[in-house]
């Protein structure tokens, strides 16, 4: 891609911003960069910052190119004002496809993406084959081709926000992992969430491959679909299924869960996802098995942190929602003594009493939603409210069976007692690393 003497429009200065206005600069472009906001760092000095844009300079603007940052609403006035002034705008992912030669591999979902862009890329490097994770997770797509020995391929964790600015995206290999209901600030209806995320299928053909859920159905695909599924059905047609805690890949035993570093049922499906894809990109199926053993997961995701007397400790701080907790809950093949607690963010706790019931053994509760928290929870199991985060391990692991797992998934946010659900998951790590 050629940019020599146009003139490039970057809307928002964040991540995604800086890393496409850049490239649009080592392409030759004249660069200006808009921002509603402030716009902080140091910034290349050929690179025009404008901050506290507004749509009035948008509908002034005539650029030869406008790219939007996947925070910013392609239907905002601000968005809109550039697309009236210069005909339209691609988004960074588009901008990043276009100039990166490699193998794609996307991966989308609601859930379990960035593990799964892990697993992808760790497949891909121990076979040999060199890879990075980025997009959505990671770096954006923008700033990996800018590098000077970009990888043969990449894991590329795509988002419904990217995904509405596509215009020639198509991934050699596609994950489509689940669907459920999110970010219904930014869309009017979930059936609009759902068409931006099936924009990745869009300029797909029989040339590439999709590896789904079976659960998943996927209107109109014309790629090859190679299907995974977590719960058996005789009647269902799945290259790679799990059960009684084992993968199967072609209705022969591939690895068992226990054997890797991962944990739960969605984890399973990470895997098995992963694995279709890395081996459709041509990784060696006992390469995969050798890096399962060895993988370091996203941190605060259903992390494992130790085994101590029989029981799993799990860190899946990441859980600042009911239905992330709903799902890390569903997930467990174990009996679960559930950690769960922080800030009152007027939730209602209620509909989780039914997985609450089946899965959990016991429950602690802390921080500012402790009591309330208690008092909903003690109908299903018995709880124990507590105020911080070290009195609920303390308090988990005496009431944690053998053979149990300690689930921190608090589904709710940590503003109460720490600064991010970073700082909140490395305490539990540590907390539970000092246990005797
Ligand atoms: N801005 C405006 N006008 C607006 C809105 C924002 O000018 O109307 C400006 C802000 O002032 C800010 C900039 O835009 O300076 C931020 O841009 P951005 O929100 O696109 O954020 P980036 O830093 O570029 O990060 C983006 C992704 N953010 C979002 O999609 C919201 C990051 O995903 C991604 O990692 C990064 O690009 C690199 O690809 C984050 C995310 O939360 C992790 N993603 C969502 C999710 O996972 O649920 C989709």
């Amino acid at each position: 891609m050629h940019l020599d003497g146009q003139t490039v429009a970057i809307l928002g200065a964040g991540r995604s911003g800086r890393a496409a206005a850049e490239l649009c600069l080592r392409l030759g472009a004249k660069v200006t960069v808009y921002d509603t906001g402030t716009i902080v760092g140091d910034w290349p000095e050929a690179i025009t910052l404008t901050p506290n844009a507004t749509p009035e300079m948008g509908k002034e603007t005539r650029a030869d190119l406008v790219v939007v940052s996947p925070g910013i609403e392609t239907a905002g006035d601000f968005a809109q004002a550039f697309a009236e002034g210069s005909g339209g705008f691609i988004g960074e992912l588009e901008l990043g496809f276009l100039n990166y030669r490699g193998l794609v591999v996307a991966i989308t979902g609601t859930n379990g993406k960035t593990t799964t862009t892990e697993l992808v890329s760790a497949f891909l490097n121990e076979s040999g084959i060199s890879c990075l994770p980025c997009g959505n997770h990671g770096r954006p797509l923008c700033d990996v081709v800018l590098d000077d020995e970009p990888p043969e391929s990449i894991a590329l964790e795509v988002s419904s926000f990217q995904l509405e600015t596509i215009e020639t995206f198509r991934p050699d290999i596609a994950i489509w992992l689940n669907f459920a209901p999110d970010h219904m600030d930014r869309y009017a209806t979930i059936e609009e969430y759902r068409a931006a995320k099936m924009r990745i299928f869009e300029n797909m053909t029989e040339d590439q491959a999709i590896i789904a859920r079976s659960e998943e159905d996927l209107e109109s695909i014309k790629s090859k679909v190679i299907r995974f599924m977590s719960e058996w059905d005789d009647e269902a047609d799945a290259e790679y299924l799990f059960k009684d805690g084992l993968i199967y890949r072609a209705g022969v035993p591939f690895v068992s869960l226990e054997d890797t570093t991962l944990r739960g049922l969605h984890n399973a499906e990470n895997i098995m996802a992963a694995t279709a894809a890395a081996h459709e990109a041509g990784a060696d199926l006992e390469k995969i098995k050798e890096s399962l053993k060895s993988f370091v997961p996203p941190p605060h995701r259903c992390e494992l942190i130790r085994t101590l007397d029989g029981v799993e400790y799990l860190n899946d701080s990441k859980a600042t929602n009911l239905h992330a907790l709903e799902a890390a809950l569903r997930s467990q093949l174990r009996p679960v003594v559930l950690i769960a607690g922080g800030k009152d963010k007027g939730l209602d706790y209620q509909p989780l009493t039914g997985i609450l019931g089946e899965k959990a053994v016991a429950s602690v509760t802390f921080g500012q939603i402790g009591q309330s928290l208690a008092k909903v929870f003690s109908s299903v199991v018995e709880t124990r409210p507590v105020e911080t985060l070290e009195e609920a391990v303390l308090a988990a692991r005496e009431l944690a069976p053998p053979g149990s797992t300690v689930l921190f998934s608090p589904g709710t946010s940590s503003f109460d007692q720490f600064s991010s659900y970073v700082e909140r998951g490395d305490a539990f790590r540590e907390i539970v690393k000092q246990l005797k």
